[in-house]
Order: structure tokens, then C-alpha cells, then sequence
């Protein structure tokens, strides 16, 4: 990865190649940390930060199921975000993370310090310019999205991501651009690193939060501005054969942005093409991540 300038850990700067943790840190063997994704836009009077505050309240939240003691207020911890922007000049992504350091073996995360950082990056594309135009090719994974009688399967657990590390690998081993995770109940949750919409019947669905899924802000964005737009957007349990019989599918997230799905299983969604509701809310939210539609401006903090 290219680095950037510096990182901010505990309230300073840092060179990028000084932020270093030890061996034995809690994080590095037990999992123990959150984190956060976001992105940054060029607007036309500078750059912007997509929904700030709600991926900082995410973070304090996830920090709260974890039981950290984050010694930064949430406004603290926007100002830090931006200042991080400010200062690495040209990065389009964001991952703040909260996790257990010390140099100690023992499980009992209590006492272990929390520590703190904001990370800058280049990202560009997560999946790929031509999968994000053209559509990516999803497999249902053998691994299952953790559920809450296991895990926090709601918050950016650090942990948790290993099992969508193993989805991803699995994927992509068998020639496909991003694995499909099933809940408990095996109904579609999401997938390793997106939420998933599927558009049937003239309505859009996507898997409720109750259905081991993450919240994701680029969800709740979408289900705004789908029913903005006048869809019925209806939560509830998505089967695997919905999926597969949709008219779309797309996923949702801060790294994937909007990504149609063209295949699921080897079997073409719709035409086997980015179907027309997923374009049309495509450049939707383009424009309101660039600011150009300003009824949005609410979910823009310019830096
Ligand atoms: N589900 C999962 C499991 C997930 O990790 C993400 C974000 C989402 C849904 C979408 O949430 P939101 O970003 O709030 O719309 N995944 C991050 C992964 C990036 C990484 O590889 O690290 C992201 O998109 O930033």
C-alpha cells in the first residue's frame, strides 16, 4: 500500500512509518479493536466527508458493545477525522480504529489501554473500476455471517472480519469477485465487506438489522434516497432464492460505493447486466457525495 504523510494516534501526529504496535499487543492476538470506513469527495469548493458524524457515532458505539474507555468526545473525534484529511493532502479514504495495545498474554481485556488512530489512505476503487461498472460476481460462501448469540455481529469488531476475510478468500478462489454470507437462518445477511439490495416486483429489499447484518451507512443512505425517489423500500428476510430470481441485486458500502450484481452462484441476476434502478441510484448518490445535490448537504462535512 502507498503510504501517506501521517497518522494520527492518540491525539498526534505521526510519521506513517513510526506508527508501529508491539508484538503482544491485545488487538494483534485477540481481535480486540473497532474500526470505521470513510470517504472523502471531492467537491467543488474543496473536499467533503460523507456522514462524519454517523460513522464517529458508529465508532463511539462499537467502542461502548467493546467496553473501551475512548478518551476523545464524538466531536473530538470528528475534528481529528478532518484534521487527518487536512494534513495528508490528497486521500479519499478514512479508517479510525480503537483497539487494546499493552504487551501482555491473557485473555481479560480489562486495564489493557485502549489506543486510538486515524489512518488516511488512497483507496480509489475497492472492487474495481470495472466491477463497479460493470457488475461483480458474487458466490454464497460455506461461512457464515456471525450472529448475535456468538458475537456483536452489528459493530466493525476487528475479530469478526475473519470470517469475512475467509468469505473473501473463498470467493474469489473460486473465481468470483465477492462472497454472499447467510445468516443463521440461512437467509442472505450481506457480504464480507457490503450490505445487498435486491429489486423485485417493482420493490426494492434489503435484510433487516436484526439478520446479523452491519448497519451500514451507505444502506441507510440508499434506503433514503431510494424512498426519496419513491420506491417502496421494504427491510425484512431476503431467501437466497430471491436473490437469485431478482431483477437487480446491488451491494452497498463506504469502499464499494454502489456495485451492481450481475451474478449470483453462476446464475445471471436480470439481463446478466447493471439494471436501471441500480444506475439511476448509482448516480444518485454520486451526486450527492460531490455535493451536487443539495438536499443532501446535511450528510457533507467539508474540510
Ligand atoms: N457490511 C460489512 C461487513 C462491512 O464491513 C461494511 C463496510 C458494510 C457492510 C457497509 O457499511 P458502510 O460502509 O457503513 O456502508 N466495510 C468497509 C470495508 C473496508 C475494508 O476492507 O476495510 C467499508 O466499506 O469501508
Amino acid at each position: 500500500m502507498k503510504s501517506t504523510e501521517k497518522i494520527w494516534v492518540n491525539g498526534e501526529f505521526v510519521d506513517w512509518k513510526d506508527a508501529r504496535v508491539h508484538i503482544l499487543s491485545h488487538a494483534l492476538n485477540y481481535g480486540t479493536g473497532i474500526f470505521e470506513g470513510l470517504r472523502v469527495y471531492p467537491n467543488s469548493d474543496g473536499k467533503a466527508i460523507f456522514r462524519l458524524k454517523d460513522h464517529m457515532k458508529r465508532f463511539l458505539e462499537g467502542a461502548r458493545v467493546l467496553a473501551f474507555d475512548v478518551p476523545y468526545t464524538h466531536e473530538e473525534l470528528c475534528e481529528a477525522v478532518k484534521e487527518t484529511v487536512r494534513v495528508n493532502g490528497e486521500v479519499d479514504y478514512l479508517k479510525p480504529c480503537a483497539f487494546l495495545g499493552g504487551e501482555w498474554v491473557g485473555l481479560n481485556p480489562i486495564g489493557v489501554p485502549v489506543t486510538v488512530s486515524i489512518t488516511a489512505i488512497h483507496m480509489g476503487s475497492y472492487l474495481g473500476k470495472d466491477i463497479q461498472e460493470k457488475g461483480a460476481k458474487l458466490i454464497t460462501s460455506s461461512w457464515k455471517r456471525p450472529w448475535n448469540m456468538a458475537a456483536p455481529a452489528g459493530a466493525k469488531v476487528n475479530g469478526l472480519y475473519v470470517t469475512s476475510c475467509l468469505a473473501k478468500m473463498e470467493a474469489v478462489k473460486n473465481g468470483a469477485n465477492e462472497a454472499l454470507m447467510l445468516n443463521a437462518q440461512g437467509n442472505i445477511a450481506e457480504c464480507s465487506g457490503e450490505n445487498i439490495f435486491i429489486y423485485k416486483r417493482g420493490k426494492l429489499y434489503t435484510p433487516k438489522t436484526t439478520d446479523s447484518i452491519l448497519e451500514g451507512i451507505t444502506r441507510n443512505s440508499i434506503m433514503q434516497l431510494a424512498e426519496d425517489r419513491g420506491y417502496d423500500m421494504i427491510e425484512t428476510e431476503v431467501s437466497r432464492l430471491e436473490a437469485y430470481t431478482a431483477d437487480e441485486v446491488f451491494m452497498t458500502g463506504t469502499a464499494a460505493e454502489i456495485t451492481p450484481v450481475t451474478m449470483i452462484d453462476h446464475r445471471p441476476i436480470g439481463e446478466g447486466v447493471p439494471g436501471k434502478v441500480t444506475r439511476e441510484l448509482q448516480e444518485a448518490f454520486h451526486e450527492v457525495v460531490t455535493g451536487k445535490d443539495t438536499r443532501y448537504a446535511d450528510w457533507l462535512d467539508h474540510v
